[in-house]
């Protein structure tokens, strides 16, 4: 364990990002807070809650033109650990900023559809102008030596409006998802400002070596700064931003702790029990069409129709988390995955045994795990991903059990996590050969594999997340020998 940077270097540590750990919600009773499920909080909230300080994020409520922060609420409620600090955005925001811009033209842009990417003038202007409100929330809730750690595609431009006012400022941005190639990121009309916004922080995190890379392309070919490759390092406007390669990772002893309890052991016996079959293999995603889903149900289909060996004796759980529901392309696609599972359960079920089962939402963390226990494999198929928690929370959940991972190439883990078994999403074929590898594996392999996955996991966990981006922010500052200057 290592001790809170923020107190080291004497200053608060503030979080900013679009979603924070909650949504509120105005109830009769009051507001009332419902926890939020995300990668982004998943990784981010026990860094949090370990260093104290301030979580500035939208709770999810709109405010009126004019209004800018809402409530302020300490963390967990019961046990202050941090204080979340909630931004109103408008209706209108809402519309155009979140659902617009974020969700419809960065959010595909950056998972390469580019043809699934809308440019609206008027939904850029309004991603500027949240992006200069949350500068105006942080500067009544921080202090001049606050590090501002800003999180995420939706507040992309955050470290320019926090410069403009706090010039001295420390502020690093973190990249959830992937940063596309250069000749993709020069797609959008506004490119060129989006990245000199970036250029204003001083160091910017990313899930991998290939992500630096395009960032680093980017900011020479379309920004026009200096760009020293061998050093990760961008010279712009008189100052340097580092860029950094750090995979997020995860807390794994409480997925270990979890999978080891009573109730949960005995809810994973129940899912196998009432999945009927041999095999199960498990699918666990917020519905997304960069997740994959609808691409591993053509798997399955494709893997009953020509290995007709399997069919009655395998069961495929799809759990999917509603996501983006108020989005037409959101829910079109929840009609097409819900047909599928239709056509597939219609064809192939035998003595009224479906082989598609299908959640649409969200679980508790023992249930989550107790999933995770109960499959045999897990299919972690997305089309891009910017890392991808799910698999190293399998593999967390079964340290102490046999499991089989399927992995994308396209998902960012899979530069760490090697001993997977890996398939081209957009390939039935090949992913229902390697989804048959794996349910045939010898267990000798499968827990083989399955260590050496483990012990990535281990190593590079939440808490070495953390100390990797503390060090490339601060240095020797991280390790408490140098004073950090306003
Ligand atoms: P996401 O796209 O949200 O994250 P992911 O990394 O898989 O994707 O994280 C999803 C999280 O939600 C996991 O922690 C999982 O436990 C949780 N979850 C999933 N289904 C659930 C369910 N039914 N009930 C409860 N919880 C559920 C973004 C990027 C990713 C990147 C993360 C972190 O898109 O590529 O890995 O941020 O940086």
């Amino acid at each position: 364990s290592i001790k809170p940077l923020a107190a080291k270097l004497n200053s608060r540590l503030v979080v900013v990002s679009n979603r924070g750990s909650c949504t509120f919600v105005d109830s009769p009773q009051g507001i009332k807070a419902v926890p939020s499920v995300s990668g982004l909080v998943s990784a981010v909230e026990p860094v949090v809650s370990q260093e104290g300080g301030t979580w500035v994020a939208w709770g999810g409520r709109c405010g009126r033109e004019g209004e800018f922060a809402g409530i302020s609420v300490p963390m967990p409620e019961n046990g202050q650990k941090y204080v979340f600090q909630e931004v109103l955005l408008t209706p209108e925001e809402v519309t155009l900023y979140y659902e617009g811009f974020n969700n419809g033209c960065l959010w595909p842009l950056c998972h390469n559809f580019v043809e699934k990417s809308v440019f609206n003038e008027e939904e850029w202007q309004a991603y500027r102008k949240v992006n200069e409100k949350y500068a105006a929330v942080l500067f009544k809730c921080a202090g001049p030596r606050d590090l501002f750690w800003v999180h995420d595609y939706h507040l992309a431009i955050l470290p320019a409006y926090i410069r403009r006012q706090r010039p001295y400022s420390r502020v690093s941005l973190f990249w959830h998802i992937p940063f596309p190639p250069a000749e993709i990121f020069a797609v959008m009309p506004w490119a060129e400002e989006m990245l000199k916004g970036m250029l204003e922080a001083e160091l910017i995190g990313f899930h991998s070596r290939k992500y630096v890379r395009n960032f680093l392309h980017s900011a020479e070919e379309i920004a026009g700064a200096e760009v020293d490759y061998s050093n990760e390092t961008v010279y712009w406007s008189g100052r340097q931003l580092k860029a950094v390669a750090a995979p997020i990772g995860i807390n794994w002893l409480d997925f270990e702790k979890l999978a080891g309890e009573g109730e949960v052991v005995r809810k994973a016996a129940q899912i196998r029990q009432e999945a009927g079959g041999e095999y199960l293999l498990l699918g666990v995603d917020r519905l997304d069409y960069t997740k994959g889903i609808l691409e591993r149900l053509r798997a399955i289909e494709w893997l009953l129709e020509n290995y007709p060996q399997y069919r009655n004796r395998l069961t495929f759980l799809q759990i999917a988390v509603p996501s983006r529901t108020g989005t037409a392309a959101y829910q079109r696609l929840k009609r097409r995955i819900e047909e599928a599972v239709g056509r597939i359960n219609g064809k192939y079920t035998e003595n009224y045994r479906v082989p598609v089962k299908y959640l649409f939402r969200s679980l508790s963390k023992p249930d989550l795990v107790a999933h995770y226990l109960a499959a045999d494999m897990a299919l972690v198929t997305p089309l891009k991903d910017g890392l991808n928690l799910v698999a190293k929370e399998y593999v967390a959940s079964n340290a102490g059990d046999v499991g089989v991972l399927l992995l994308s190439p396209f998902a960012g883990a899979a530069g760490q996590l090697k001993e997977a078994l890996t398939a081209n999403p957009y390939n039935p074929r090949e992913m229902a050969a390697r989804i048959v590898q794996g349910l045939e594996m010898p267990v000798a392999e499968k827990k083989r594999r399955l260590a050496a996955l483990s012990k990535v996991i281990r190593e590079q966990d939440i808490h070495w997340w953390w100390r990797k981006v503390r060090q490339s922010w601060f240095g020797d500052a991280a390790r408490g020998k140098v004073a950090v200057s306003p």
